[in-house]
């Protein structure tokens, strides 16, 4: 290349540069782009790489003035509900998106922000139909929240167990309990992750505008790393979601959550708590009741009275109770997984197998709660104290 054509190829990317330049000096300048939209680019380019940024998609980081204000100023008007996890509100973004905010009650020792964000990042990445979506976070100072979407008519136990006059006919219930199993079967089955719920609960599902439910909470336990004191007040909570051997050995896998799943099949047929004190004796552990009335061959009683009036699938329900029982089963390998779970309630598929009587745990007195007691459970589960045989012993002086 002689240097004369050199010369005027490098004045064509000059004035180029310069061109473009100027074009944004001038679009910033008019305002088309606001500086702070630059701000923001500058930024993201600066922001550390980090293990996930190649393959997920990046989250969005919401400035902690914008969740005050869309919350007016965490306003006690606006709480949705506290959890074990923190207080959630209620919110309306500048752009009328309806948000729901969850203020992580994390001390800033426990976790620093970059795992925090990085956990974030792998919760947004999990989507499916199913499961609620987290749209992102918030973390300033000893802060934490999340930023979920509103789901406009709440949670399921706001309505089955709720004293309001709002029914829900069976084939809303049947959506119901296929979506949650179609929700749970995408976090155990195929998402990339493999994620145990691990609080699978009649709160933690929410129902959007068609009633079409999706599965809150999932993953939260990612930021509570190691923290017993956590477990043992969700344990307080949701004891009667709890499957024996997670509940009691602490043996944690897919098969608790499928036993939870279970119980709130159960709930949503009878619409009733798992646990109801109030009741006469020999109904107030619905797994127990209902596997009574099982035996009995009379397990349609089992049905919301109100359903009863409205009318419904017998064969359907007969399915999702049986269903119900297979998830049950005190031995945890005995469950189904969930894909099989969700082809029994849609297409009828693998019906033979009878279940197992349900285990579960009784709760006589509130001192127990510390301490579940297992005496309804037959026979696969010793105490936690003959299981601590195992250790080496001292031996005698
Ligand atoms: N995305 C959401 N949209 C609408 N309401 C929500 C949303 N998330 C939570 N809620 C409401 O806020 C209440 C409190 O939720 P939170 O998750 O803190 O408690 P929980 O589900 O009872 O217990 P846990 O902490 O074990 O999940 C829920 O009962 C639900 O009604
Ligand atoms: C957070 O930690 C501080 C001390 O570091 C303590 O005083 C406070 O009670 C803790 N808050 C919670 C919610 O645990
Ligand atoms: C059940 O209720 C839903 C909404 O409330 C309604 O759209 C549907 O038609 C009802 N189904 C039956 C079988 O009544
Ligand atoms: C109880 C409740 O909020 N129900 C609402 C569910 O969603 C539909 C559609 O938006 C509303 O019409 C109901 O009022
Ligand atoms: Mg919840």
């Amino acid at each position: 290349m002689s240097s004369a054509s050199q010369s005027v190829l490098f004045l064509l990317l000059g004035g180029m540069a310069m061109f473009i330049i100027m074009l944004i000096l001038l679009l910033v300048f008019c305002k088309i782009i606001k500086p702070s939209d630059l701000n923001k680019l500058v930024k993201r380019a600066r922001r550390p790489p980090d293990l996930f940024s190649g393959n997920l998609r990046s989250i969005s980081l919401f400035d902690f003035q914008t969740l005050k204000k869309a919350t007016n100023n965490f306003h006690p008007g606006n709480l949705l509900g506290r959890g074990g996890f923190g207080p959630v509100y209620r919110g309306k973004l500048e752009d009328g998106i309806m948000i729901a905010v969850k203020k992580l009650s994390v001390n800033k020792s426990q976790q620093g922000e970059s795992e925090f964000l990085a956990e974030v990042r792998m919760i947004t990445s999990i989507q499916h139909k199913n499961l609620v979506h987290l749209l992102g976070c918030c973390s300033v100072g000893p802060h934490r929240l999340l930023v979920y979407e509103y789901m406009i008519n709440r949670s399921l136990d706001l309505i089955i167990y709720g004293n309001n006059d709002q029914f829900m006919n069976w084939s809303t219930r049947n959506q119901i309990i296929i979506g949650v199993a179609r929700g749970l079967q995408y976090l155990h089955e195929d998402c990339p992750l493999r994620i145990i719920h691990r609080d699978i609960k009649a709160s933690n599902i929410l129902l959007d505008d068609k009633f079409q439910p999706k599965i809150g909470d999932f993953g939260l336990a990612r930021f509570f790393p190691e923290d017993e004191a956590y477990l043992s007040t969700a344990f307080a909570g949701t004891l009667g979601y709890s499957a024996p051997e997670y509940a009691i050995r602490g043996e944690l896998s897919e098969k608790a959550d499928i036993y939870s799943f279970g119980v709130l099949v159960l709930e949503i047929i009878s619409c009733r708590k798992n646990t109801d004190l109030s009741l006469p004796s020999e109904m107030q552990y619905l797994p127990e009741y209902a596997w009574r009335l099982y035996e009995k061959s009379k397990v349609l009683d089992l049905v919301d009275p109100q359903m009863r009036e409205d009318g419904f699938l017998e064969r359907d329900v007969l399915q999702a109770i049986h269903v119900a029982f297979m998830c049950l089963q005190p031995q945890p390998d005995l469950r189904p997984p969930m894909s099989q779970i969700v082809s029994m309630l849609t297409c009828n598929a693998n019906m033979n197998g009878t279940p197992m009587r349900p285990a579960f745990l009784e709760r006589r007195r509130k001192r127990d709660i510390e301490n579940p007691s297992c005496d309804s459970i037959s026979d696969p589960f010793p105490s936690p104290l003959q299981s601590d045989s195992s250790l080496p012993k001292r031996p005698p002086n």
